[in-house]
């Protein structure tokens, strides 16, 4: 779009209504954003992509705190839709920090093209169906307009950066920061008294970095994690080259397999070998590092006596770190299920409980009861400190969606359709909102596995879907009302069978919002099932979906 054509738009979508028309509108450009443009583009289609952020990159754009890292391997977490990419690209760890995940999808937004397509300190405020058109009307905060056949949702699962309501955050004389909305120009905590709230993957991350730069870091825990080491280390060259051989084989296997890459599984049930073996088989994947403990057995997360070993091993991995036993104790998690809160991959997270200028304070038996001006104060203490940091979490899987008007056939809003719980089919098409597709988002696969497979799986079903509308010269498609019924059965079905229902105090449930139906939200039948039932339902000539 020129400069011209842009304030016109802007008139246009701010006085009169009008707004301009093209085929799909996108709303995020990060991972899936960005990759639902290249995908609509081929099919001819025009597209505008909005995006909140000032630029590209979503998670990867806004995450930029100290130690943030991807805990799924850097070959496995990229695109696999362009092949020379995937040859070409060097990715110089085994798991890629923030900043080079950031460079990557640059790179890939300058290599095809995408750019002149995204419109950046752009939120999209409402979404319209109008029934009569059968188009979205989509407005954004700055005054853009765009009237779109299609509307495809790719605004993230973990992008509401969540601040808990504590009293007196307004007094607090010093600097606050949430990870999730980390300053560009970063943040210098050197020499200073530094207070982290939050130890789940971003706290986990934080912590050690922050720890040896502070002057004093205090750690406000609420419930610990099971924090694995990461294992990271750089690139080795026989890994990328033998990878870079194998791709082919290496991506059709992450499709096909439980959850999107290539991290081994144990297809043995804990009970089958002895206990030996088991603990040796916890050890191996101690090695191994950051998820593939969850790997470890494969009824790891349905037996509770094989997930209670495994959580034992791990207080046991905790106890032989930390020195004092007191805050090793405090740092053993227990009352929920191992691998139930989405598990954390760190590095020398245990050990920074060794340091001197790190004090472990445990908020559960002794709340935050509010913030002072010079601090934070507990039920039990006082702490002064001159930097807060929230790594607190998000609004997750259903907040960015919710926070837009979206408002579907019949007048109902989206927000309501949802009040008591996310309902769409397959994850993808919630029954009343025609032509408006979500990318990765509650009722799929989505944070239950690796999520760049996971997009592009959603961004290649749903572009083909968009293909046959447009070949076939139809104007509208949705999903009934019956199929969105039974799929959301089969999700809690299948979630029944695991240990995850026993233990819903985690954002996989909503539990960390305020006021948020407790629904369990991502589907935990495996990625290929998945993919297997999504292509059954386009062989079926979208079977569930009403087209005309
Ligand atoms: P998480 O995993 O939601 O972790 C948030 C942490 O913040 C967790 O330890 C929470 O304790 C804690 N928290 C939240 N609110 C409070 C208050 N009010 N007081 C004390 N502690 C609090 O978010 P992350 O950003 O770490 O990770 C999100 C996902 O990103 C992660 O799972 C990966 O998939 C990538 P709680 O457990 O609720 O007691």
């Amino acid at each position: 779009m020129t400069d011209g054509q842009h304030v016109q738009t802007h008139l246009l979508g701010r006085e009169d209504g009008d707004a301009r028309s093209i085929d799909a509108v996108v709303v995020g450009a990060g991972f899936a954003g960005v990759y639902a443009l290249y995908r609509l583009r081929k099919l001819g289609f025009t597209v505008q992509v909005f995006e909140a952020g000032s630029d590209i990159g979503g998670t990867w754009f806004h995450n930029r705190y100290p130690g943030a890292r991807c805990d799924i391997e850097s070959l496995d977490y990229s695109y696999s839709f362009d092949d020379d990419l995937q040859q070409e690209w060097h990715w110089t760890e085994r798991y890629a920090s923030q900043p080079e995940l950031l460079r990557y999808i640059n790179h890939v937004a300058e290599r095809h093209d995408l750019r002149r397509d995204i419109r950046t300190d752009s939120r999209v405020t409402s979404a319209t169906w109008d029934e009569d058109a059968a188009r979205w009307l989509v407005r954004t905060d700055d005054g853009d307009a765009v009237s779109a056949r299609f509307c495809v949702l790719a605004t993230g699962v973990l992008s509401v950066a969540q601040v808990p309501q504590i009293d007196g955050l307004d007094t607090f004389q010093g600097e606050w920061f949430h990870t999730g909305d980390w300053p560009n120009e970063g943040v210098d905590v050197s020499g200073k008294r530094v207070a982290v709230i939050g130890t789940g993957s971003s706290g986990t991350q934080l912590i050690p970095i922050v720890a040896e730069q502070a002057a004093h870091l205090t750690v406000f825990q609420r419930t610990p994690n099971f924090c694995m080491p990461a294992q990271n280390h750089d690139m080795i060259d026989e890994v990328e080259r033998e990878w870079k051989a194998e791709y082919p084989q290496r991506r059709a296997f992450a499709r096909e397999s439980g959850f999107g890459h290539n991290q081994l599984s144990n297809p043995k049930k804990a009970k089958e070998v002895s206990a030996e073996e088991r603990r040796a088989e916890f050890e191996l994947r101690w090695q191994l590092g950051g998820l593939y403990m969850m790997r470890a057995f494969s009824d790891i997360l349905v037996d509770p006596v094989a997930n209670e070993e495994c959580a034992e091993f791990v207080r046991g991995k905790i106890r032989e770190t930390v020195q004092d036993p007191e805050v090793a104790e405090k740092l053993s998690p227990r009352g929920f299920y191992f691998g139930t809160k989405r598990l954390c991959s760190g590095t020398g997270y245990y050990e920074t409980f060794n340091r001197e200028n790190v004090t472990l304070v445990d908020v559960r038996t002794a709340p935050i009861e509010r913030i002072t001006p010079t601090g934070l104060a507990t039920t039990e203490a006082e702490y002064d400190v001159d930097v807060i940091v929230f790594a607190t979490g998000f609004d997750a899987m259903t907040g960015s969606m919710l926070k837009i008007d979206i408002q579907g056939a019949g007048g109902e809003f989206l927000r309501e359709k949802w009040a008591h719980g996310p309902r769409s089919y397959l994850g993808v098409a919630p029954a009343g909102f025609p032509n408006l597709f979500i990318v990765a988002g509650p009722g799929s696969p989505s944070v239950f596995s690796n999520m760049v497979n996971s997009i592009e799986q959603h961004v290649e079903w749903i572009a083909a879907l968009l293909e046959q509308v447009t070949l076939r010269g139809l104007q509208r498609v949705e999903a009934t009302p019956e199929a969105e019924q039974q799929w959301i059965e089969h999700v809690n079905e299948v979630a029944e069978r695991t240990l995850y229902p026993r233990s819903p105090n985690s954002w996989f449930f909503g539990a960390n919002t305020p006021g948020k139906p407790r629904v369990f939200m991502p589907y935990v039948g495996g990625v290929g099932t998945y993919r297997q039932k999504a292509d059954d339902v386009a062989a079926k000539d979208y079977e569930g979906f009403v087209l005309r």
